[in-house]
């Protein structure tokens, strides 16, 4: 029987990303489904009815919920290629040690920069995350990717919030060349491959989502 998988998604999520980008990985088939935030699918609420978000893999009708949980899934059901996760138990565990940082850690703050109004607050979350961020510069060091020479978990978990901080005014200003070059040169050689650049959205449409949220912010 073929497998049937369905992604509920929201295009601009990079919790989404991760979770298309290890599919892609793997060269699995599915479909993706957008979900309206103001009027969630009766699928969603079905499938994830704790926390009612996307993004939400359903693999045969089953469902499994949380980005980081669905990237392993994916690794141990589909597990004839590209690994993403190393088969050591200690390095697994390091793997998993770092995609927990770069949740609890940089989203959390990137989240806060990204939808805070008040100049003070982003420009706090701004310190924070540059801060943080320099931590996974000297963990990456000179190697290609963090899983080693290939695409693994923490890249997965790590590399969507780069199609964010790559566009709009952030381009360029966010992050420099001089003080994170490794994670400069990696987000490139991440981009290169096709199941980033397949899984991240086009960034006219990221620009224009962001100028058509400054349009409300300013009431016009
Ligand atoms: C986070 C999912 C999430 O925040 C994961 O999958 O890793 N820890 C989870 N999803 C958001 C979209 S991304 O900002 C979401 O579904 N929001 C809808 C809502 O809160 O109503």
């Amino acid at each position: 029987m073929e497998d049937e998988v369905i992604l509920l998604n929201f295009w601009l999520s990079p919790y989404g990303m991760r979770v298309r980008i290890a599919l892609e990985e793997k060269g699995i088939k599915y479909e993706n489904r957008e979900e309206d935030f103001s009027n969630k699918s009766p699928l969603l609420l079905q499938m994830n009815p704790v926390h009612k978000k996307i993004p939400v893999l359903i693999h045969n009708g089953k469902p499994i919920c949380e980005s980081l949980i669905a990237i392993e899934y994916i690794d141990e059901v589909w597990n004839h290629q590209s690994p993403l996760l190393p088969s050591d138990p200690y390095q697994r565990a390091q793997a998993r040690f770092w995609a927990n940082y770069i949740d609890t850690k940089i989203y959390v703050v990137a989240m806060k920069f990204w939808k805070t109004e008040e100049e003070e607050e982003k420009e706090a979350a701004k310190k924070e995350l540059l801060e943080r961020l320099k931590l996974l510069e000297e963990q990456l060091g000179d190697k290609p990717f963090f899983g080693g020479d290939n695409l693994g978990f923490v890249d997965v978990a790590l590399v969507p919030l780069f199609c964010w901080l790559y566009t709009n005014a952030l381009r360029g200003s966010f992050i420099d060349e001089i003080q994170y070059p490794n994670i400069i040169a990696w987000v490139k050689r991440c981009a290169d491959k096709e199941s980033v650049s397949k899984s991240f959205p086009d960034e006219n449409m990221i620009k224009r989502f962001a100028e058509e949220r400054r349009l409300l912010r300013q009431g016009k």
